[in-house]
């Protein structure tokens, strides 16, 4: 059945199944997407959330799916736990970003209580294994922040001339380059201040037509929002917000990657079923249309 995978996989595909719209995965609760398009094939990275009625964020592993035309999709045996992180041993599985560079991939990973971890593999679908045996960043690489939680959600992107950046936070958003090796911050960690709409997590950078976008969450409930620049170091412009609250849930971490000539946005609502919500969220996918002016329109969150 799956023969049109290569072999060098090493983590099987488990399932496949054909979109019926939003949410797209509806036999379990997922979160945080993150895309990566790689030539005819998308792969889309998630948290996973336990089942509905949690009153907190319980997630013990990431998923990966992949696509060829956004309508059938394959899922993969688990590639990654949180477990998979000896020093996180109380953490969850917090969102993440997997990006690849020179045949590796690399999972940049959010525990939630003790920092950002990087996870490497030969292969988009894994196994992944833990790069460092430590967390690559942690509360402390961010100037002690304020508050424990600044040490999450980390997006990474890779500039035009190879150079890699790695975003992450949480009330506060930083970023840093990171080295050849993509599993050591290589120089100064510097703070992004945002004059609009503050900025609450899920950085998330992308380019069109030569401008830089920096997408996040705003507020609780979040709403996304974004600002453009000329460099992926910024200065960025804040533009205005993409979506309107999410369904029942009070975070919506949003993906935003160009597919086969189209652009999407990738994010969770607390949608599925009856027993939904903040903590048992469901991954939705909508199209993304620009203005001539390079301005992002807003999304029309549908549930088709
Ligand atoms: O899924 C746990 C946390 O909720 C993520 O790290 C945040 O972005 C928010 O979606």
């Amino acid at each position: 059945v799956f023969g049109s995978f290569s072999p060098i996989f090493a983590q099987e595909a488990v399932k496949t199944f054909t979109a019926q719209g939003n949410p797209l995965i509806t036999d379990k609760y997922t979160a945080d997407p993150a895309a990566l398009v790689q030539g005819d094939t998308l792969w889309l990275y998630v948290g996973h959330d336990l089942a509905g009625g949690q009153t907190k964020y319980v997630m013990k592993d990431w998923l990966v799916y992949s696509t060829t035309d956004m309508k059938n999709w394959t899922e993969y045996q688990v590639p990654l736990k949180i477990t998979d992180f000896a020093w996180a041993t109380s953490g969850d599985a917090f969102a993440g970003h997997v990006t690849e560079k020179d045949g590796k991939y690399y999972w940049y990973i959010s525990t939630n209580w003790t920092g950002i971890g990087v996870a490497v593999s030969d292969s988009p679908t894994g196994p992944f294994k833990d790069a460092l045996g430590k967390p690559l960043l942690t509360n402390d690489d961010c100037f002690a922040s304020s508050h424990a939680w600044a040490c999450i959600d980390p997006a990474v992107h890779i500039d035009d001339d190879g150079q890699a950046w790695i975003f992450w936070g949480n009330r506060e958003c930083y970023y840093a380059k990171l080295k050849d090796n993509m599993i050591e911050i290589d120089g100064e960690i510097k703070q992004i201040k945002f004059d609009q709409l503050d900025f609450t997590e899920a950085p998330w950078v992308h380019q069109y037509k030569g401008k830089y976008y920096l997408t996040y969450a705003s507020g609780f409930p979040e709403k996304i929002a974004y600002a453009m620049g000329d460099r992926m170091d910024g200065p960025y412009e804040y533009k205005g917000i993409l979506n309107e609250i999410a369904g029942n849930s009070n975070t919506n971490h949003q993906s935003i990657v160009a597919f086969k000539g189209e652009w999407y946005f990738i994010y969770h609502n607390g949608g599925i079923q009856t027993d939904g919500g903040s903590y048992s969220r469901s991954v939705c996918i909508d199209r993304l249309f620009y203005n001539e002016d390079g301005t992002i329109k807003r999304i029309q969150m549908t549930t088709e």
